[in-house]
C-alpha cells in the first residue's frame, strides 16, 4: 500500500488543496471562500474512499477508524529528517494513545468529539453568542467542516476545539508524547507528508464517520428532485482496458539539495531518485444519452464508482456503497434533441490533473523557451488541486476488482453557477478563487442516504454497470 501514501503526485494534490483553502483564511485577504467546510469534507472523504478501494485491490480489510481509548495498531517510521538534521518522530506498532505534552489530553479529544456528536444529534451548533445555528440543511456540512477541521470560519472555536488539526498533532507525537527525544513536528503536521502515515487514514475515517452521521439526518432526495425530464441514459460502457501498472519514475532532487556556499557541487552534477508509481492504460467513458425534449439541454454528467464487493467477496449494498463512491469525473455537455453519444477520455477527467514537472524540467523548458524567444506554456498545470490522473482508477488486481460504475445526468442549467463554465472545458474541480462552480453538493446525488435503491434504478437519467479493474503485476523498468 506504500505506493499510494508515498505517491509524490498524491501529496502534491493534498498540499495544493490546502494552499487553495488555507484554514487560516479570512475575508481580509480579499474574498470569502465558498463552501470551505464542505470542500474540506469532500477532499478527505475522497482520500479515505480511494485508500479503501486500494486496500480491497490488495486483499486487505477496510480501515479501522480511530478510537481515542483503544490502541493504535499502525506504527510508522518516516525515515525523514529536517534540513538541520533532526529526524521526524516515529511511532511503534500497537501503542496505547497517551496525552501529549503541550498539545492536549486524550480526554480533551473525547470531549471535543462528544460536543460535535451532540451538535449532529441536535441538528444545530451553538455560536459564540449562544445562538443556535441549524445544520440540518444543505449547508450544514459547511459549518460542520469548519468546526471539525477547524478553520477560521468555526463559529465557536473555544467550545468545539479543533478535532482534526489537534488530532493530527496528538497522533503524530504518540511515539514520544513527553518529547523526551524529539520535539520536531511529525509527518502528520505537514500537508506535504501527512498522507504517508497510515494513522492519517484512520483519523480521517473517524472524521468521515461523523460527517456521515450528519448527512444521514438529511431528507433523502425525492424522485422529483432527481429527475431530468425527457433525458435518459440508454447505455454505459468503457472503451479500452481498465488496467493499471507500475512504472519507474525518475525525479530530480536538485531543488532539495543543500545549496550553502561551502557545499561545492560539481557543475552539471545531478541527483535524482527512481521511484515506482502507479499508472493506468488509456480508456474512455462512453455514454449514450437520449434527449426527448425538442430543445438543446445543458447536462451535468457525474461519474462515480465504488467497490462492488468487500474483501470477502460479499456484495456491498447500494446505500453502503454509495457512501464509498470515488468520483471519477464531472463535466457539462450540451445535449442535442434525439440521440447523443458521449465519449470522455480518461485523461480529460476534471477531478484529476497532470503530474507537476520537477524543478529541473521546468528549468530546461524555461531555458528552451527563452532561447527560442517563445512564451513558456504551463496552462495545463494551473488547476493544481486535482488528484494525479495516474491514480484515476484504483490499482485493481490480477483477478480483476469489480466496481459499480454509476453515471448521473442532471440538469446543467439548474446545477451550474454561471454561464462561463458551459463554455470552458477546464473545470476547476475544487473551485476557483473561492468560488465553486457546481451548485449541487459534492457527491450529489450519492451524498444522501438511499433507503430504497429501486428509486435510483428507476430514474431514467441515471445509469449503472459493473466494470473490472485489472493489474497483471506489470512493471515498466527505467533501466535498459
Ligand atoms: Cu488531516
Amino acid at each position: 500500500m506504500a505506493y499510494f501514501g508515498e505517491d509524490i503526485g498524491l501529496s502534491t494534490h493534498y498540499i495544493n488543496w490546502h494552499i487553495e483553502y488555507p484554514f487560516w483564511w479570512n475575508e481580509t485577504f480579499g474574498y470569502q471562500i465558498e463552501r470551505r467546510g464542505e470542500n474540506y469534507f469532500w477532499v478527505h472523504h475522497q482520500l479515505v474512499n480511494r485508500f479503501e478501494a486500494e486496500r480491497i485491490s490488495n486483499h486487505l480489510q477496510k480501515i479501522e477508524k480511530l478510537h481515542w481509548e483503544r490502541n493504535l495498531h499502525e506504527g510508522f517510521d518516516p525515515h525523514t529528517s529536517y534540513k538541520n538534521g533532526n529526524p521526524f518522530p516515529f511511532r511503534h506498532d500497537d501503542i496505547h494513545i497517551e496525552d501529549v505534552d503541550k498539545v492536549a489530553e486524550v480526554r480533551d479529544m473525547i470531549v471535543m468529539e462528544n460536543r460535535i456528536r451532540d451538535a449532529i444529534a441536535h441538528g444545530y451548533v451553538i455560536d459564540k453568542e449562544g445562538n443556535k445555528v441549524d445544520i440540518n440543511n444543505e449547508h450544514g456540512i459547511d459549518i460542520l467542516g469548519d468546526i471539525i477541521e477547524s478553520c477560521v470560519y468555526n463559529p465557536y472555536n473555544e467550545y468545539y476545539g479543533s478535532l482534526h488539526n489537534m488530532g493530527h498533532m496528538m497522533l503524530g507525537h504518540q511515539g514520544d508524547p513527553h518529547a523526551k527525544y524529539y520535539d520536531t513536528p511529525s509527518v502528520l503536521e505537514h500537508y506535504e507528508t501527512a498522507l504517508r502515515d497510515p494513522a492519517f487514514y484512520k483519523q480521517h475515517k473517524y472524521i468521515d464517520d461523523l460527517f456521515r452521521k450528519h448527512k444521514d439526518h438529511l431528507k433523502p432526495y425525492s424522485r422529483e428532485e432527481l429527475l431530468f425530464p425527457g433525458v435518459a441514459i440508454n447505455n454505459i460502457y468503457i472503451d479500452g482496458p481498465l488496467e493499471t501498472y507500475f512504472e519507474d519514475y525518475e525525479y530530480s532532487l536538485m531543488n532539495a539539495m543543500d545549496d550553502k556556499e561551502e557545499m561545492k557541487w560539481e557543475d552539471k552534477m545531478e541527483i535524482s531518485a527512481i521511484i515506482p508509481r502507479l499508472r493506468h492504460k488509456d480508456f474512455s467513458f462512453n455514454v449514450d444519452i437520449m434527449n426527448n425534449n425538442d430543445a438543446h439541454k445543458l447536462a451535468t454528467i457525474r461519474i462515480f464508482a465504488w467497490p462492488h464487493r468487500d474483501v470477502n467477496g460479499v456484495i456491498i449494498p447500494f446505500n453502503e456503497g454509495r457512501w464509498h463512491a470515488i468520483e471519477l469525473d464531472k463535466l457539462w455537455k450540451e445535449l442535442a434533441p434525439g440521440k447523443n453519444h458521449m465519449v470522455r477520455k480518461c485523461g480529460e477527467s476534471s477531478v484529476t490533473v497532470p503530474d507537476v514537472p520537477s524543478l529541473k524540467t521546468l528549468h530546461e523548458q524555461a531555458e528552451a523557451a527563452i532561447s527560442r524567444g517563445n512564451q513558456l506554456h504551463l496552462d495545463e498545470f494551473v488547476r493544481a488541486t486535482g488528484l494525479p490522473n495516474r491514480l484515476l482508477i484504483p490499482k485493481g488486481n490480477a483477478a480483476g476488482v469489480e466496481f459499480k460504475l454509476v453515471v448521473a445526468v442532471t440538469d446543467g442549467e439548474a446545477d451550474s453557477l454561471n454561464d462561463e463554465i458551459n463554455l470552458t472545458t477546464k473545470f476547476h474541480h475544487y473551485g476557483h478563487h473561492g468560488v465553486y462552480l457546481d451548485k449541487k453538493p459534492h457527491g450529489y446525488p450519492l451524498d444522501r442516504r438511499v433507503p430504497d435503491e429501486r428509486l435510483f434504478h428507476e430514474i431514467p437519467n441515471f445509469g449503472e454497470t459493473i466494470v473490472k479493474v485489472f493489474n497483471h503485476n506489470e512493471h515498466i523498468h527505467h533501466h535498459e
